[in-house]
């Protein structure tokens, strides 16, 4: 397994930046990408050295989808095989914010990779959707879930059922996008929010997107007692004491995610 076709790197304190790298392909989804991007969430959400991931792709594409070539002979039973759910939850489970910057193409597996993370920007020119019908399959990494939740029923049938690709600002108007910013604008914009949420206390962090990301899988009620229970459970660390502190004595906090 060779590192290149995914390539992380630290270009702040508390920030991992990984990038998809297979101009060639489009950035498109082969199970290696697939294994090293499982690889560096999981990773991630081990260290705590790392506040806050994005992840991105090039300037043509975050990514195709899923590797055409690889998969056009492909049985039931080599599908099962290649165990690509376990590796989809793996990316989903990063405990830690993980925010997609995407240029260019987000197609099928792309876009449904852009929606495990917790906030996508994205260039005016992007494009999203998800063509899988198109080439006789649906999709498979989570959309007809995660989009119809994003979006509700009606949008996301109108793009599933006929593969039709959407503009960024179509994406941004349906709340599937997080932020639009120029193209050329896209990482910088999207490292600028990680290091802001990296100097954050990562407690409360890590609370806060499960809390959400667990509630909008509960009722109402359940969703709001656990917000309750990871609210009050930040009063046992010290970040939330220096964070009031320093609220009161009008200084800056200094957390360490303890
Ligand atoms: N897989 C493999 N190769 C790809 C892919 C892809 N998804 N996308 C692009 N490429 C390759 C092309 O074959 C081409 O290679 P080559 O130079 O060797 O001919 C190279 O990338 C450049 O592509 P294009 O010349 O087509 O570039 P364009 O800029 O003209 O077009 C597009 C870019 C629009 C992205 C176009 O390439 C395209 O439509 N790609 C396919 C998009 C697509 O259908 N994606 C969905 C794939 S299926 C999926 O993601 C869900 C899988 C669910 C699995 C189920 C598991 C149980």
């Amino acid at each position: 397994m060779s590192d290149a076709v995914v390539l992380a790197e630290r270009p702040a304190a508390g920030v991992l930046l990984v990038r998809i790298n297979r101009p060639e392909a489009r950035n498109a989804l082969n199970l290696e990408v697939r294994r090293l991007l499982a690889r560096h969430l999981t990773e991630s959400g081990e260290d705590p050295t790392v506040r806050c991931v994005v992840l991105t792709g090039n300037e043509k594409s975050f990514a195709a989808g899923a590797d055409i070539k690889e998969m056009a002979g492909a049985t039931t039973v080599d599908m099962i095989a290649r165990g690509t759910a376990k590796l989809w939850r793996a990316i989903a489970a990063c405990p830690k914010p993980v925010i997609a910057a995407v240029n260019g193409f987000a197609l099928g597996g792309g876009c449904e990779l852009a929606m495990t993370c917790d906030i996508i920007i994205a260039g005016e020119s992007a494009k999203f959707g998800q063509p899988e019908v198109r080439i006789g399959i649906i999709p498979g990494g989570g959309a007809t879930q995660r989009l119809t939740r994003a979006v509700g029923k009606y949008k996301a049938m109108r793009y599933i059922l006929t593969g039709d690709l959407f503009s960024a600002r179509e994406a941004f108007d349906m709340g599937l996008v997080s932020e639009i910013v120029p193209d050329a604008e896209v990482e910088k914009r999207a490292l600028e929010m990680a290091q802001k949420i990296a100097e954050l206390p990562p407690l409360a962090i890590e609370q806060a997107k499960e809390a959400v990301l667990r509630g909008m899988d509960a009722a109402l009620d359940t969703g709001l007692a656990l917000e309750t229970k990871s609210s009050q459970l930040l009063f046992s660390s010290q970040d939330q004491k220096e964070g009031m502190a320093a609220f009161i004595e009008k200084r800056k906090p200094r957390f360490q995610g303890k």
